[in-house]
């Protein structure tokens, strides 16, 4: 049955769009009834509104924390009205029907967002909003509930269409989209209690330690756009953004040209910007992406230099890799970087000459992300198991200079000391077991996810072997390189080959029950090795 819309409740916090509507339903003959600043907007726009407290015979109080959460309401949203009893109550208490509901709720999660006191955010939790809301939404059968101001326009289509009533199947469709707004709301409120702003705040962490995690967990994240495919094109996929606060990275990046971004395009942009986003305000840094792990990665005193440096670690791999830099990206690094099938090109900033240069190149995608994300920031890392969903804290930890424990005989120089930190931050960006040996800025080879610690330091230094032989230099860049492991070594032998590869000086975690055995295996190569203490497994 279609109910002829006589009477409208209408409570928005965004009054966009709400003077139309009003004088579009009061032209189809619906009585206004409204809240505080609702029907100021609609009385400042000439129409005539009843006010809510008029209904009720309260007036709104507590700062308008009690408004609209009374029988009045409730009854003339909830009764059915083909059930004699319900009639009959609305007869007694002199309940009339509300017909159709226009909420907006309070802005909880820009208030969020914008970095407000705690205080505010708490007066930015909405209660009478959603309880209409569910309310109409329940009632469905007889009630017409809006909480998007992009339908407004369909309403009035179906107020037109249907005699002034709307349908059945519209008032469904709106109804499951009401409770799906509610859903995320108190989603947002529920994160922003069990979490606070630790999606933003890189002391989130020390929270997130402190706070153990919620019973259950809503997932406040909102459809940012729908990808053509997953990772293989079997497979649907989509991007998801967290509602709750202002966050930057890839899906946030303004693409300045190129196809659309492919899952796995954004995976890979991910990893690689990650990565750049700990030299941000260093040197010029390049970083070259495949399958989610740095190919080459270099920083010099110019772009261009990094360029080639990261390049040169693996020209194999760097073919249709994904590019990310830490500055502004100039023209003849552009140049160069588009004179090999490059897929992605991801920079904080792109100089006019630099897009002049990749607009020759029509399907490389090219990204602009304006500030970087911080690498020390709180949040989560999320991932699904038959079954259930893992959750962590972001690996956001980090090492000094200062955090740095010398282990072996002798002490490494200042030069290794550089080289040891710029290959350990390269390597926990490095899928387990990460092996990465690096001199002068420039990783000279890079052993990722393999299932033993040899193996990935057999890679690395084969890598640089092959790099040696292209550019003819005559010896690997591992000789005389700082390597970085992710984890400690658990047994001497990837330390030896390491060794046997040219290393000078080691950066490891340690925590080995062999440390001893690994310590003197060092001793004895001569090398000079720092412990961490400190893993960064990546899986
Ligand atoms: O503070 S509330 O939770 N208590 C209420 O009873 C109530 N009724 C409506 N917030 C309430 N609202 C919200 O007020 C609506 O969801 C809407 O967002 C806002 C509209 O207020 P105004 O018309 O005064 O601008």
């Amino acid at each position: 049955t279609n109910t002829v819309i006589k009477r409208a409740l209408l409570s928005v916090s965004d009054k966009s769009g709400l003077a139309d509507l009003g004088k579009a339903l009061a032209a189809r003959g619906v009585e206004l009834v409204s809240t505080g600043g609702t029907a100021r907007t609609l009385r400042e726009a000439g129409l005539e509104v009843r006010d809510v407290s008029d209904l009720t015979g309260f007036p709104e109080m507590m700062d308008g924390r009690v408004k609209t959460l009374h029988p009045t309401v409730h009854g003339g949203l909830l009764a059915l009205r083909d059930n004699e009893d319900h009639v009959a109550s609305m007869k007694e208490h002199d309940i009339g029907a509300i017909d159709l509901v226009v909420v907006n709720l309070y802005p909880f999660e820009a208030t969020v967002a914008k970095g407000a006191e705690r205080q505010e955010i708490i007066e930015n939790i909405d209660i009478g909003g959603p309880s209409m809301v569910r309310s109409a939404a329940k009632n469905h059968g007889f009630v017409t509930i809006m909480t998007d101001a992009a339908d407004y326009a369909e309403l009035l289509d179906e107020l037109d269409a249907n005699d002034g009533a709307t349908s059945d199947a519209f008032r469904i469709r709106m109804a499951g989209k009401a409770y799906a707004r509610t859903a995320a709301y108190d989603a947002a409120i529920a994160n922003w209690f069990a979490f606070g702003d630790a999606f933003t705040n890189p002391l989130g962490m020390e929270a997130l330690k402190a706070t153990p995690f919620t019973d259950t967990m809503p997932l406040a994240f909102k459809r940012s756009d729908t990808l053509r495919y997953g990772e293989n094109p079997h497979q649907s996929a989509a991007i998801y953004v967290p509602q709750v606060t202002g966050t930057n990275g890839v899906p946030q990046a303004e693409q300045l040209q190129g196809k659309a971004l492919s899952y796995n395009n954004l995976n890979d942009a991910d990893a690689a910007l990650e990565l750049a986003a700990e030299f941000d305000g260093g040197d010029p840094a390049v970083v070259i992406v495949k399958h989610a792990n740095p190919c080459g990665v270099a920083q010099a005193g110019t772009l261009l230099d990094a360029w080639n440096g990261a390049l040169q670690c693996d020209s194999v791999s760097a073919f249709g890799g994904i590019v990310a830099v830490n500055t502004e990206l100039d023209g003849a690094t552009a140049e160069a970087i588009a004179s090999i099938f490059t897929e992605v090109v991801i920079a904080p900033k792109v100089s006019a000459e630099a897009r002049e240069i990749f607009a020759k190149k029509k399907n490389l995608r090219l990204l602009e992300c304006g500030t970087m994300p911080d690498p020390r920031r709180g949040g989560f890392f999320m991932k699904t198991i038959a079954g259930g969903m893992l959750i962590q804290g972001r690996d956001n930890g980090a090492v000094t200079m200062d955090d740095l424990k010398v282990v072996t005989k002798r002490e490494p120089t200042e030069q290794e000391l550089k080289d040891c930190l710029f290959a350990w931050t390269v390597a926990r960006h490095v899928k387990s077991n990460a092996i990465v040996y690096a001199k002068d800025g420039i990783t000279a080879g890079i052993g990722a996810g393999q299932m033993n610690r040899r193996d990935s330091a057999r890679i690395a230094a084969s890598k640089a072997a092959e790099a040696a032989q292209t550019y003819e230099w005559g010896e690997p860049r591992t000789k005389g390189s700082a390597v970085a492991s992710d984890a400690f070594f658990p047994f001497a032998d990837g330390l030896i080959s390491a060794a046997e590869a040219g290393a000078s000086a080691v950066i490891q975690p340690g925590g080995s029950i062999r440390d001893e055995e690994v310590i003197a295996a060092a001793d004895e190569a001569g090398l000079a090795m720092v412990f961490t203490g400190m893993r960064h497994f990546r899986h």
